[in-house]
């Protein structure tokens, strides 16, 4: 092609400048933002020390009520590649919540399916559609999208956990719907009853690292069994350790026991055991991830780069990204990921990956907070 004389040119800019005039664009020139050859998330591998958030939790229980309008005393992770957004990753709301002694948070439902992994602190139980669930270290409690929830008690330590929602998903779809209940704490029902209907059968959950749980022609719904203690998600990774004693980890993922798949039609949970002084293979898989770490300590190579943890500690692993897991002492991870929605749209992929050269160091932000 020969090069454009001035009078093409000319009208080539006015052309560009009248498409703009009319809120249109010409893919030609964004193709390739567009169409990556590979994903290239916005939302960076970043982690969130305990150290950092536990003592900003504990300053925000003693400067701000939970009251009806804020509705939950939540701080939530803000990945610094999302321009502000208060999302972890690109598709998943990650963040901390803390109730005081005797507090509660109002009742109250949404469209945006939620679940709670709890850090510390005992004495809170969370009703959901009139079924109180006891929530104690370790546990995962669902409160399934349109669920009424509210959370009571606070023991006489206040409690912490951590809070997963699928916010950004549905919100990218213009789905969300929020309405307060008419009482400040709905009626209790009953106690743990989904907890009881289920106590001691299979199907809670399901080995492996797949996520979204097996491929079925299902519509996708949310589990009934709402409560998971860390006491069965211990056994089965212990099992697992038992009939493999090479394995360098153990993962599980918590799955509905009426179908075998994920705990929600938008997420999943799972719990991860790496052995003392053992690496995960690294993995490169579509979807986004947020880990807590339950007990013990480590690091993990994201990309390359190296970011180190311990209890309580919460990370990013963004889509696509390699990521290898290793522990110093025996490690316990509990992870959310988007897994069942790119499984049921058809774009969950995973790639083989290389171990990877570390080539940088992740600094956590402190500020002054401390
Ligand atoms: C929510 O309702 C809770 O019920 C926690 O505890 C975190 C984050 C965004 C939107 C709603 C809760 C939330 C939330």
């Amino acid at each position: 092609m020969t090069a454009p004389t001035e009078t093409e040119e000319k009208e080539l800019q006015e052309f560009y400048a009248d498409l703009d005039k009319v809120a249109l664009t010409p893919l030609w020139t964004i193709t390739k933002d567009l169409l990556t050859a590979t994903p290239r998330p916005k939302a960076k591998p970043w982690l969130w020390p305990a150290r950092t958030y536990r003592p900003l939790a504990q300053r925000a229980v003693r400067l701000v009520p939970v009251e009806r309008g804020g509705e939950r005393r939540v701080l939530s992770l803000v990945n610094p590649g999302l321009a502000g957004a208060p999302y972890a990753a690109g598709t998943l709301w990650g963040a901390v919540q803390c109730l005081g002694p005797g507090e509660t948070a109002p009742a109250h439902r949404h469209t945006p399916g939620a679940i709670r992994f709890v850090l510390e602190g005992e004495g809170v139980f969370t009703t959901v559609n009139g079924d109180a669930c006891d929530m104690y270290p370790g546990d995962l409690v669902l409160t399934p999208s349109w669920a009424w929830h509210d959370h009571q008690g606070g023991g006489e330590t206040g409690m912490l956990w951590f809070d997963g929602l699928d916010v950004p998903m549905v919100q990218a779809l213009d789905a969300i719907f929020f309405e307060p209940h008419p009482l400040d704490s709905q009626p209790v029902d009953d106690r743990n009853a989904s907890e009881r209907t289920y106590a001691g059968r299979p199907g809670r959950f399901a080995e492996g690292a797949l996520g979204g749980g097996p491929e079925t022609p299902l519509a996708p719904v949310s589990s009934p069994l709402l409560v998971y203690r860390w006491a069965d998600v211990d056994e089965r990774l212990s099992a697992l350790a038992e009939a493999d004693p090479d394995a360098a980890s153990a993962e599980i993922e918590y799955t509905n026991p009426e179908t075998g798949t994920a705990v929600l039609p938008t997420l999943s949970c799972h719990a991860l055991r790496v052995f003392a002084g053992r690496t995960t293979a690294p993995r490169r898989i579509t979807g986004n991830r947020v880990y807590v770490v339950h007990e013990g300590a480590g690091h993990s190579v994201i990309d390359g780069q190296r970011f180190d943890w311990e209890k309580g500690d919460m990370f990013a692993v963004p889509s696509w990204s390699v990521a290898e897991h290793h522990a110093d002492v025996r490690a316990d991870m509990f992870a959310i990921g988007d897994a069942p929605v790119l499984r049921a749209l058809g774009l969950y992929r995973e790639a083989p990956a290389e171990q990877q050269p570390v080539t940088s160091v992740f600094t956590p932000l402190t500020g002054d907070g401390a």
